[in-house]
């Protein structure tokens, strides 16, 4: 089976042929059929993390069930699914008080994937840079006939993240202010989670301009162009002079991070859903987090209860409510998975997609 495999810390994906396990008690096997291409598992592949390489990177797939393991009742053959990430056990402190996404159970350690007698780590519990992957059945989602794969996909972390930041874990109202730093796949779909909970002003903040485009598209009412000064004034000046309800950062910088809580007006709530470096840390003014009574808030996949939400999120999209299509500018086959980083970093698309034949 093939599947884009990183070696080495900062190395480019080499393709190889790998050995998949049969499902283990609880796992499905899926054929993989699309699976968007994420900065988290850039963010894998080129900083130090706590997955070691060997691993197969891709988090935010869709597919088909080829066949389930030992007590799986929740997926049959023949399922087209969605996939969650990470673990959720259902039994910890945090699943039981319906924060999946904080679930405190270790991520599996048998082996599914090898290339002879090396074992090849799924990232995220995913893996989803290879033709199939046998994934925990807990994490599965079963999608109506009528849902394409490809958008579908894109359901597994980017929509689910920003939009959920926005719906889940910030709350927003209707009227409600809200800036956004960083409009990739995750900050566009804050940009149109914002327009579903009725935000007034959607400012959207980039360095690229094709980036600001599309947050207009997605919804956004007043966009920042980041080279052009400090995007915290404008927001400001937009917000009379107090800063928004709502900031987000999408970004994973500390130094944007400080933007977001800087942007937010007293009282209102900052939220961190980029993915900082490891080791980071953000310098705020400690007697001003009093002054100002703000919230600063970390935004974990969404608050996301897949279960729940995905569902939703289909939903919306068949009901023209949200766009999942336009998210993707660009396919890449398997082999094309370095192009398909590069093209990210570049700043050449919303969300880049690995199709599969
Ligand atoms: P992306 O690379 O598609 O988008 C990042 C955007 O930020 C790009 O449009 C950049 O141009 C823009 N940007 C970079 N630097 C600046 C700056 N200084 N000022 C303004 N804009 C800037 O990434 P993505 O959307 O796939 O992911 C974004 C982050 O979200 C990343 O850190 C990822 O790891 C994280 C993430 N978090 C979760 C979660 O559970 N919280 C889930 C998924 C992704
Ligand atoms: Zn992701």
């Amino acid at each position: 089976m093939k599947a884009a495999v990183l070696w080495e810390r900062r190395a480019p994906l080499v393709i190889e042929d790998l050995d998949l396990a049969d499902p283990a008690p609880g796992e499905a096997r899926v054929r993989i059929v699309a699976s968007g291409v994420c900065h988290s598992d850039l963010h894998h592949i080129q900083r130090e993390s706590w997955v070691a390489p060997p691993f197969v990177p891709g988090h935010e797939a869709a597919g088909v069930v080829e066949a389930v393991g030992e007590g799986v009742t929740r997926v049959r053959p023949g399922d087209r699914v969605v996939s969650a990430f990470g673990v959720r056990c259902g039994e910890c402190f945090f699943c039981q008080r319906g924060q999946p996404y904080l679930c405190a159970t270790p991520y599996p350690t048998h082996v599914r994937l090898r290339r002879g007698d090396q074992a090849v780590t799924p990232l995220l519990n995913v893996g989803s840079f290879a033709e199939r992957a046998n994934l925990d059945a807990r994490n599965l989602v079963v999608l109506p006939d009528d849902m394409p794969l490809e958008p579908a996909a894109l359901i597994a972390c980017g929509v689910t993240t920003g939009i959920g930041a926005v719906i889940t874990t910030a709350r927003v109202e209707p009227g409600a202010s809200v800036a956004v730093i960083g409009l990739g796949g995750v900050g566009l779909n804050v940009v149109q989670g914002a327009v579903l909970a009725g935000a007034a002003r959607i400012i959207a903040v980039d360095l690229v301009p094709y980036k600001l485009e599309l947050a207009r598209e997605f919804g956004a009412t007043h966009l920042i162009d980041a080279r052009e000064g400090d995007p915290v004034e404008r927001v400001k000046q937009l917000t009379g002079g107090w800063g928004a309800d709502y900031a987000f950062e999408v970004i994973g910088n500390p130094a944007t991070i400080a933007q977001a809580y800087e942007a937010t007006r007293k009282g209102g709530v900052a939220v961190v859903v980029g993915v900082a470096p490891e080791e980071a840390t953000v310098a705020i003014n400690a007697v001003g987090m009093m002054r100002t009574g703000k919230t600063l808030v970390g935004c974990n996949y969404g608050s996301v209860r897949p279960a729940i939400d995905f569902p939703r999120y289909v939903d919306l999209y068949r009901h023209g409510r949200i766009k999942l299509d336009e998210l993707i500018s660009r396919r890449f086959a398997l082999d094309e998975a370095n192009e398909a980083f590069a093209a990210m970093e570049r700043g050449e698309v919303a969300r880049g997609v690995i199709v599969f034949e």
